[in-house]
């Protein structure tokens, strides 16, 4: 059956990769990010390659009324969404707590927490109304164990998991499933946003070890959505072979 999706973040990453294989299996997209021009390529491109409609959203998830305008001024048609993959956010700087940026750490929580909360409470009523939905949560490793440096990041993603499993057992009585998403390493454009686009920095993070890659996460997304309706997965870790968690890696050295 053709459904509706809503993927935020979907300019890049796990959101692009989601666009492309919810695409592939003959779904509606309603993509959204704060870069129009990617935005509207990437629409068109699925719209021509699957056949599929794609309305393309362009806001910024830390933007409160943006959010709930965004989600409140769907066209009709648009508003019977089954599932909401909240996968916008990011990570800024690798700093030592008393040396990390307190507005890195204002616009980690206010896009990673605050941002996917309010998406959230936008979509959840059209949910209600239909009696069923789906909403999965981007967490991380770094939302169950904290290393060295993480911290404004880990406690957002710490907040994404306990969000997410509150979320399970308030929406429990609409049918709506709550899946959390922690994926380990992975190569997208993740660490050049989190090193403010400094290439020497970036050049060495995947050495030595073979990545999660955008289309591996995405598949398993893909997957967490296709169980019969009595079937949840709740919380689920992805990670590469060279990865155990958030802290444990193996590679030629020791990074953490
Ligand atoms: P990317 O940087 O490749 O993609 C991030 C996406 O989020 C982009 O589409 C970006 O779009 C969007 N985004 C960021 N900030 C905002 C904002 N304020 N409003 C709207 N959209 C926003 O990263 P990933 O695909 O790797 O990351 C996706 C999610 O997965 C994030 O939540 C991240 O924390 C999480 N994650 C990533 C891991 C990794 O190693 N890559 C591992 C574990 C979790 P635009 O710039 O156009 O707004
Ligand atoms: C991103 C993975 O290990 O850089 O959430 O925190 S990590």
């Amino acid at each position: 059956m053709q459904k509706t999706i809503l993927i935020t973040g979907a300019t890049s990453g796990f959101g692009k990769a989601c666009a492309e294989i919810f695409a592939k299996h003959n779904n509606n997209l309603i993509l959204t990010g704060r870069r129009s021009g990617k935005l509207a390529e990437i629409a068109a491109a699925l719209q021509e390659q699957y056949g599929i409609n794609v309305l393309p959203l362009v806001f910024d998830v830390q933007d409160k009324s943006a959010c709930f305008n965004a989600i409140a001024t769907l066209p009709d048609k648009w508003k019977a969404i089954d599932i909401l993959i909240n996968n916008a956010g990011l990570a800024l700087g690798r700093d030592l707590f008393d040396e990390a940026s307190t507005e890195d750490c204002d616009t980690m929580i206010d896009t990673n927490v605050k941002g996917l909360m309010y998406v959230s409470k936008a979509v959840v009523p059209l949910m209600q109304l239909k009696g069923k939905g789906h909403i999965i949560n981007l967490g991380s490793v770094a939302g169950k164990e904290v290393y060295e440096r993480g911290n404004g990041y880990c406690a957002s993603k710490f907040a994404v998991v306990a969000l997410s499993r509150s979320m399970r057992i308030d929406l429990l009585k609409h049918k709506i499933k709550v899946t959390c998403i922690n994926p380990g390493a992975a190569d997208t454009e993740f660490s050049m946003v989190r090193f403010k686009g400094d290439e020497e920095k970036v050049a060495n993070i995947y050495n030595g070890f073979t990545p999660l890659t955008a289309h591996d996460v995405a598949d398993v997304i893909y997957y967490t959505t296709t169980l019969p309706d009595h079937v949840c997965i709740n919380d689920l870790d992805v990670t590469c072979l060279a990865q155990a968690d958030g802290i444990y890696f193996f590679k030629e050295e020791i990074i953490r």
